[in-house]
């Protein structure tokens, strides 16, 4: 890389991050108390489980763990989409994922932008969740077409950060002052504005539809609507909240507590509501409840197998709800997934045996010196030649991203855009394919193997 003389895209995509998090604690102070706790729970979790600790400098995540975060946004339009994945592919990050939203009531569907190789990924495993709106699924004629010609009639993108992302294209690269000015140009269509783009009664029309319709529509580009720290111990910050005056949302989505974490887990705090000025309203404040914080806990990437399994059981916990909204119960909820994941196995090895998870094998310091000497990869991990460990799971869940979403617009699950999954025009509109995820986590996995069977030979 040095040969190039361009910045690494890890390196802009880490200083985009820390950027981001600063203007957003400068936003929100509220997100800078939740860092603050998190940071507090992360170490004295350390403290207490030295393995753990372990665990983490083996797969890399210790030393990224304070610069982990995963950030959202909403856009409007193709076009804008299609921008979004050329300036963060500046920063190495690409589309993973297809998520449909459409059938949790949201009329959304996004992808998650990130670096998709483990030595990149330690570096900064910086992901946005990138949702766009679909309007085709709003069924009122003449407020679709309000909303699309306001949306033609907006630029997200500062003209110099355009510049700089055809830069990069037609380079191959940014150098390093070119790199600090794309950061703080990209930064800028990110960045909250309290100047709505609409009338008072626009935004009513816009919100009426729904509250996202309006957050996308009303405003000057897609603000981040909010940052998530990475906590060790999800549980022990939702009970810590409280006191630091963060209300919490009463379910934390996705698999249960467990002594192996798997996929992600997840909670948020409600969004806020903040003062913004309508075109018609001479400054005087109307409001708009956008922004929220959230903290997240990761596990074990699963295989196909392993996932299917999760669908499965997840499905089995909220079908015994019979139809009450898990945040309406969530003590029954918790028992009834906690009673469904009895069926999932618990520890590493059985994951492993199993096939439901994906696993980073690395030599032993014993397995070093004594070489491989023939043996297969069971023995060798029998042995102590070979260690394994589960690799994280950097994506997101569409059902936990739905209650996500649920908790922060600020309703309860609806379901009148029934079940709209549409792959094919979502990656139209982004002008490329997405990633699928499981093919990045076998190569992950493929990787390490090789890199054992070259040092024990
Ligand atoms: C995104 C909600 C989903 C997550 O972590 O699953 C999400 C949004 O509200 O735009 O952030
Ligand atoms: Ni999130």
């Amino acid at each position: 890389m040095p040969t190039t003389g361009f910045a690494s895209p890890d390196d802009i995509r880490a200083s985009f991050s820390r950027a981001m998090s600063a203007m957003y604690r400068a936003e929100v102070p509220l997100y800078g108390d939740l860092l603050a706790l998190v940071a507090d729970v992360n170490q004295g979790t350390l403290a207490a489980r030295p393995a753990l600790a372990d665990a983490l400098r083996l797969g890399g995540d210790l030393e990224r763990l304070d610069e982990e975060r995963h950030g959202a946004i909403r856009v409007g339009t193709a076009e804008e989409l299609a921008t979004l994945a050329r300036l963060f592919a500046v920063m190495g990050m690409q589309p993973v994922g297809y998520y449909d939203l459409s059938s949790a009531g949201v009329p959304v569907h996004s992808t998650a932008f990130r670096a998709v190789h483990e030595d990149s990924l330690r570096i900064s495993p910086f992901r946005v969740f990138t949702s766009l709106l679909r309007l085709e699924l709003i069924d009122d004629a003449p407020l679709r077409e309000m909303a699309a010609d306001l949306l033609a009639k907006r630029q997200i993108f500062t003209a110099k950060a355009l510049a700089l992302i055809e830069q990069h294209e037609v380079q191959g690269g940014l150098t390093p002052p070119e790199a600090d000015s794309f950061v703080a140009e990209a930064l800028e269509t990110f960045r909250w504005h309290r100047q709505a783009t609409v009338t008072q009664a626009q935004y009513q029309l816009l919100h009426d539809q729904h509250r996202l319709i309006a957050d996308v529509v009303a405003f000057k580009g897609p603000h981040i609507n909010h940052l998530t720290p990475r906590t060790l111990d999800i549980d022990h910050v939702q009970q810590q909240m409280p006191a630091r005056g963060i209300t919490p949302k009463a379910v934390v989505e996705g698999p249960p507590q467990r002594k192996q974490p798997i996929l992600l887990r997840q909670t948020s705090f409600k969004a806020l509501e903040e003062a913004v000025a309508f075109t018609d309203s001479q400054g005087a404040a109307g409001s708009h409840t956008a922004r929220f914080g959230e903290i997240e806990q990761r596990g074990a990437a699963l295989t196909p197998a392993g996932r299917a399994l999760y669908d499965q059981l997840l499905e089995r916990a909220r079908t015994g709800l019979g139809g009450v909204p898990a945040e309406r119960d969530p003590q029954r909820y918790t028992a009834l997934l906690e009673e469904a994941f009895r069926d999932f196995p618990d520890d590493a090895q059985a994951l492993r045996e199993q096939g439901l998870a994906w696993f980073r094998y690395a030599p032993t310091a014993k397995g070093l010196a004594e070489g491989s000497r023939g043996r297969d990869l069971t023995t060798l991990l029998a042995e102590g030649a070979v260690q394994c460990e589960p690799v994280i799971y950097e994506d997101f869940l569409p059902v936990s991203a739905a209650g996500i979403f649920q908790s922060n617009l600020g309703g309860e699950a609806r379901s009148e855009y029934g079940s709209n999954a549409n792959r094919a025009q979502f990656e139209q509109a982004l002008g490329r394919p997405v990633i699928d995820e499981m093919a990045l986590y076998e190569q992950t996995q493929l990787r390490s193997l090789q890199a054992c069977e070259a040092q024990l030979g």
